[in-house]
């Protein structure tokens, strides 16, 4: 299973066996087995939903609304450490869409809610490959839901060829050319860990001297930084204010779509690939609903829909086989052979040195 392992290299086939109807056929036997969801009596009247930006769209909100009588307020939060914060001071969601090693965090911080899996019988269409992902391997606290990549959007007419090294940013002779117009993202684990791969590092290691190596990397990059920015940087690249953004391929496919001067690289280092979740926080009230909702999403023609307007992959084969081929082909669903890539792992302690570093990251000049 592809997401044990730290680091590794598949060919692009790879992509096709995580994404392909025909060749990842769900297994037969699932710890979500296919029985009746709640009955409406059983449901609350509304939920709370806390995920990143366009993943679930207020259209299939209101569908599910009218479907089931829940009305659903959505609040987009891009960053997986502000919702863990506000879980831990008591903010209260009833679904959130954690990244792989925060599914891991908020567990151990006690702050995600287990899954009744008779209430998710749709989790049975999951891609084998994502039924027991080292973070969460019985689907106990989550179910994968989207997944993508990590990487580089540019604006052609900026560059003469397209950028093929994370050193397009941090060698300070490349990146003069773009001085201002750099975007990285405001995530501690995507941007230390663009630094770290940079410098040769495993961007899931937990020495602290890594961590001080890859922080003055980034500071000495900062000031010829736009912006840390996980919001608007697609859009501003779009509108010219940023040429080189670093950023997650779904968002980036959405603007490149529109935009044909603008492109999507993953350099020759590596790059990250996430698995996005579906959970419920441990002081939701209204769990058989939140479950209901899941349930909701992913029924694959509900996530193929989601797919086409976000441009982040299904971890659901039978979604992907609905997609249209222009769809299919966004540089947000490929995989190149010749890259490798890394999961974000659970860091345990080392994680606070972690925030540390890039704290000062975000206050240097
Ligand atoms: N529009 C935001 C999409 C977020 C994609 N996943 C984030 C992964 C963080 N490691």
């Amino acid at each position: 299973m592809f997401l044990r392992q730290p680091q590794e290299r598949l060919p692009l086939a790879y992509l096709l066996l995580l994404s392909c109807a025909a060749c990842d056929k769900p297994a037969t036997q699932s710890a979500h087995p296919a029985t009746a969801p709640p009955a409406a009596s059983e449901l609350a009247d509304s939920i709370r939903v806390v995920c990143w930006n366009d993943y679930i769209t207020p259209k299939i909100a209101a569908e599910f609304e009218r479907e089931r009588g829940v009305k659903v307020s959505i609040e987009f939060i891009n960053n997986n450490e502000e919702v863990i914060e506000r879980l831990a001071k008591g903010e209260v969601w009833d679904v959130w869409t954690p990244s792989d090693y925060a599914v891991q965090v908020a567990a151990e911080r006690g702050l995600l809610a287990p899954l009744t899996a008779a209430n998710i019988p749709n989790a049975r269409y999951l891609g084998r490959r994502f039924q027991n992902a080292s973070y969460d391997p019985e689907l106990k606290y989550a179910i994968p839901f989207k997944w993508g990549t990590t990487g580089l959007g540019y604006d052609r007419r900026a560059f003469s060829s397209p950028p093929t090294s994370w050193s397009v940013i941090f060698d300070p002779a490349k990146r003069k050319a773009f001085k201002g117009k750099i975007s990285l993202l405001d995530d501690v684990r995507e941007t230390m860990g663009i630094a770290l791969i940079y410098l040769g590092l495993d961007p899931n290691t937990t020495d602290p001297a890594a961590y001080a190596k890859a922080r003055d990397l980034l500071i000495a990059t900062k000031a010829d930084l736009k912006e840390l920015n996980s919001e608007t940087y697609y859009q501003d690249l779009a509108a010219g204010s940023v040429a080189l953004a670093h950023g997650w391929g779904g968002d980036l496919a959405q603007v490149i779509a529109e935009n044909p001067h603008l492109a999507f690289a993953l350099p020759k280092e590596g790059y990250m690939l996430f698995i996005d979740n579906l959970a419920i926080p441990a002081a939701s009230t209204k769990r058989a609903t939140a479950e209901a909702f899941i349930n909701y999403v992913l029924r694959p023609e509900v996530s193929a829909r989601l797919v086409e307007e976000s441009r982040f992959a299904s971890t659901l084969p039978a979604a992907t086989a609905q997609i249209s081929a222009e769809i299919a082909a966004s540089p947000s669903m490929m995989l190149p052979e010749d890259i490798p890539f890394h999961v974000f792992k659970y860091l345990g302690a080392a994680n606070e040195a972690l925030e540390r570093s890039w704290q000062e990251v975000q206050a240097a000049r």
